[in-house]
């Protein structure tokens, strides 16, 4: 019954009649998401009691939980015959699977455990994806498909693995909230058409790269501290880009990732992180730049290629115009 429903409130969510093969692919990143939540949280205490080497209790070897989540994503969402290429932050190539493009419509980019070290000191990580519908053949090929402009994802979501384990994602339709509820194994929808505040009161960028930024990030920051924008700030970074995004969308504010003199063109990745959050940002009235252009019209030339990246409240970002180079 729960799970039913939860199928009948993504498929609100969707915008999609309940034939959606999308549905199909959704629920395939939310039993990933659920093996990785499940082991995630027995992290810890695997960590503790396998203390003695790397076998954890079931003398299995334990597996670091990037590794395993990106197997997850791969096996749950491979089985989908809807799918026709995954694209993972934790594997060079795409993995493709040679199905017939009229049932392989989907491609599915994704960062399966983004912020990874941060669970050795128990800091939320997230899962981040990104679904792109693969091209006519006689309009691309299946490599030409994955480097699309985001601007043509179909969908895009993340899982923030925190106090509570919660799924955010689009199709266009406005942004949805679901919550997992750990004693129905269920996704509960929580949040509908989630809309980022005009303006917030947090600025997110981790300050340690102040001096190779160029000098048009450090005088919007000025701008923003002493009351450019008629109202106070307070720093948030937590060093987890999905943590950090999920608050700027709930709270608003702004979180940077500027190019820096060690990151020239940004750290963060277009197709598995800037593209899926920015797509969800203007889906919630938000904005998301590279310090001057939108991220969504960016063409993609690599599948692992970075960006500058901005994202935020209309007002914080319309008053950002930090070129992107020095
Ligand atoms: P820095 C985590 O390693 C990550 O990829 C994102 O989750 C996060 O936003 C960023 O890097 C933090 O990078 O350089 O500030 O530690």
């Amino acid at each position: 019954q729960h799970i039913l429903q939860q199928q009948q409130d993504m498929l609100k969510a969707t915008g999609r009649e309940a034939t959606g093969t999308f549905s199909w692919l959704l629920s395939g990143i939310t039993l990933a998401a659920k093996m990785v939540e499940a082991k995630i949280r027995s992290a810890g205490l695997i960590d503790v009691l396998g203390a003695f080497g790397a076998e954890n209790v079931q003398g299995e070897q334990q597996q670091k939980l990037d590794v395993y989540a990106n197997q997850a994503l791969l096996h749950c969402l491979g089985l989908r015959d809807s799918v026709a290429a995954l694209v993972s932050e934790e594997d060079e190539e795409p993995v493709t699977f040679n199905r017939d493009p009229e049932t392989g419509k989907y491609i599915i980019v994704f960062d399966p455990l983004d912020g990874s070290s941060n669970i050795d000191v128990n800091v939320n990580v997230g899962t981040i994806f990104s679904v792109l519908r693969r091209l006519p053949p006689e309009h691309g090929t299946l490599e030409e498909s994955i480097l699309q402009h985001g601007f043509r994802q179909v969908a895009a979501g993340y899982v923030l693995y925190g106090p509570s384990t919660v799924l955010v994602y689009t199709t266009g339709n406005g942004v949805y909230g679901f919550t997992l509820d750990p004693a129905i194994g269920a996704f509960v929808l929580s949040n509908e058409r989630m809309q980022m505040p005009e303006q917030g009161s947090y600025y997110s960028v981790n300050e340690a790269n102040a001096a190779s930024w160029p000098e048009g990030y450090r005088a919007y920051l000025e701008m923003l501290r002493t009351g450019g924008l008629g109202r106070e700030y307070s720093s948030r970074y937590i060093g987890s880009l999905v943590a950090d995004f999920h608050r700027t969308l709930l709270k608003g504010g702004v979180f940077l990732y500027p190019p820096t003199s060690k990151q020239p063109k940004g750290k963060l990745r277009l197709l598995y992180e800037a593209n899926p959050l920015a797509f969800i940002a203007e889906q919630a009235g938000g904005v998301a730049t590279t310090g001057v252009g939108r991220i969504l019209d960016i063409k993609p030339e690599g599948i692992h290629q970075r960006t500058p990246f901005c994202v935020g409240s209309k007002r914080e970002m319309e008053a950002l115009r930090a070129e992107p180079v020095w």
